[in-house]
């Protein structure tokens, strides 16, 4: 089965590293054929190349589509070698033995990643190249196939350890390096042309369409049954951005469910507006108080019923959804007033305790974060205790942390938000933007008390904490270094509770 190669052709898009294999092929004294820029390039090196034209004795055509798609070509790589009648038609065809096929196909999926143009990208769709690869593949008996760059290496030692010759399991080796290279290029061909593989496809068929994605150059579906969870009294469609806003929503006042009537306020799926009292319309006023300037085009929400005095107030704003578990009459034809403004009613439901986001092709899944902060799973760390009211704030914040991107911190005193930092790349980023933001709404922080979704790995944040008035502090603890905030709240008469569970929420 050990074959001396003697004749080859080359063609390859890139020339990096081709130079050596050339040189050693030269030095076995292998005939080479080979296509224009190869060709020229191989001459370049001073090593004696033949056209394919030459062989063929048929130009390179339409800009070089037809160049080595000839029947002497694939002839002298398809012959089986221990057939008589191909021998036959060989001699009567002038077909010459082609015994090795060194191919680099043209850059199609580079061509792609440069933001090429659709026409440069089909141009690069190579026809001969990859029918030289498969051809020569599927006659791997007789023929070997060098089908990239990758294998330059082990193709040199093989021709240098054998003095220019390969044995049949080499060859089949070579022969399925082959075929994944086709198979890979003809994918991303296919992937090219299917803009929408299956994938994708199947997200967009059977579900709920919505008017775009998350921006109107995206499409975007949603896939579940929105009238299980609410009832929609009015409004315009949900957006996919309305929906996840909505969601977002939910789960925050499911924290809230059996607390005294609270009210909150979302954008972009965080909380910029909290707060609990003793009417709902108290609760909507102070929640909007937190930060009027969000609020506008808000998500509301409330964990108990709408009367007519609350809607009143909502209807000075102007949000895209409000949701409540009921509503008066009076409330609602009130709330209906704006034509587009989306009215919901939350019915008793239950949610999956499974979450599933998208990821590198894939999609990711997890448990819901169902454990949620309370008094029974705060432990005290510091000298100084919590008192009952800031306990009270404490599990309040934590709540609201929960909900909120990380990093976060959420600030809060008396059953109101005073500010969050939400979705920051560092937790004093988010501890600063929250002082800020409660300053700019003329919050007081003194005597507030300050949550965080994860624990401080230096005592940085409860020393920003201190000097803005902070008093109390709950995080989940277990930082190598939690005995640094400790102290500091220690020689600072602060108070500080570990809850032992992180929320991170990216
Ligand atoms: O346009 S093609 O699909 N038509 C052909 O007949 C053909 N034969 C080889 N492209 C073809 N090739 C490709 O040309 C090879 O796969 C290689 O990528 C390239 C080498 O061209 P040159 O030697 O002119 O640089």
């Amino acid at each position: 089965t050990t074959k001396r190669i003697k004749t080859a052709l080359i063609s390859v898009f890139d020339k990096t590293g081709l130079d050596i294999i050339v040189k050693e092929l030269d030095k076995n004294q292998v005939t080479i054929y080979s296509t224009g820029g190869t060709e020229k390039y191989i001459k370049s090196l001073g090593i004696p190349v033949i056209s394919v034209e030459d062989l063929t004795q048929f130009p390179s055509i339409f800009d070089g589509r037809v160049k080595t798609l000839h029947p002497k070509i694939f002839g002298g790589i398809l012959n089986r070698q221990n057939n008589s009648k191909d021998e036959d038609e060989m001699k009567a065809h002038n077909i010459p033995q082609i015994d090795l096929v060194i191919v680099d196909l043209y850059p199609f999926e580079k061509t792609i990643a440069s933001g090429a143009k659709e026409e440069e990208i089909i141009e690069k769709i190579d026809i001969g190249g990859i029918s030289l690869i498969r051809a020569a593949a599927k006659n791997y008996t007789d023929t070997v196939i060098i089908p990239s760059m990758k294998e330059y290496e082990y193709f040199l030692n093989v021709l240098v350890e054998n003095n220019g010759c390969t044995n049949l399991i080499e060859r089949k080796y070579f022969a399925t390096k082959a075929f994944q290279v086709s198979s890979h290029y003809d994918t991303a061909i296919f992937n090219y042309f299917n803009e929408e593989d299956d994938c994708f496809k199947a997200s967009f068929s059977g579900g709920l369409s919505l008017r775009y994605g998350e921006n109107p150059h995206q499409k975007g579906s949603f896939f579940g049954d929105f009238s299980e969870i609410f009832t929609k009294l009015n409004g315009k469609d949900l957006s996919y951005n309305n929906l996840l806003d909505v969601d977002a929503a939910v789960q925050l006042m499911s924290e809230f469910k059996d607390c005294n009537p609270t009210f909150a306020i979302l954008k972009h799926n965080n909380t910029c507006g909290l707060a609990t009292r003793k009417t709902i319309k108290e609760a909507y006023l102070d929640a909007l108080k937190c930060d009027p300037t969000s609020a506008f085009g808000g998500v509301l929400i409330a964990n108990t019923t709408i009367d007519t005095e609350t809607a009143n107030e909502i209807n000075q704003l102007f949000c895209e959804v409000v949701i409540a578990p009921s509503y008066s009459d009076e409330a609602i034809s009130i709330l209906i007033q704006k034509k587009n403004r989306i009215v919901l009613e939350l019915k008793e439901c239950s949610f999956s305790n499974r979450l599933i986001r998208s990821c590198l092709n894939g999609v990711l899944v997890q448990d819901r974060d169902c454990l949620t902060d309370s008094e029974k799973n705060i432990n005290p760390v510091t000298t100084l205790l919590p008192s009952d009211n800031q306990i009270n704030d404490l599990v309040f914040a934590s709540k609201i942390c929960k909900h909120t991107k990380s990093n976060t911190i959420v600030l809060a005193k008396d059953n109101t938000l005073l500010a969050a930092g939400t979705g920051q790349t560092s937790r004093v980023d988010a501890l600063l933007q929250a002082i800020e933001k409660a300053n700019t709404f003329g919050f007081d922080l003194k005597n507030s008390v300050m949550a965080s979704d994860a624990f401080f790995p230096f005592a940085d944040c409860v020393e920003i904490a201190n000097k803005a008035g902070i008093k109390a502090v709950i995080q989940p603890g277990g930082s190598l270094k939690d005995q640094l905030s400790i102290d500091y709240c220690n020689a600072n008469n602060m108070s500080m509770v570990f809850t032992g569970i992180r929320h991170f929420k990216h």
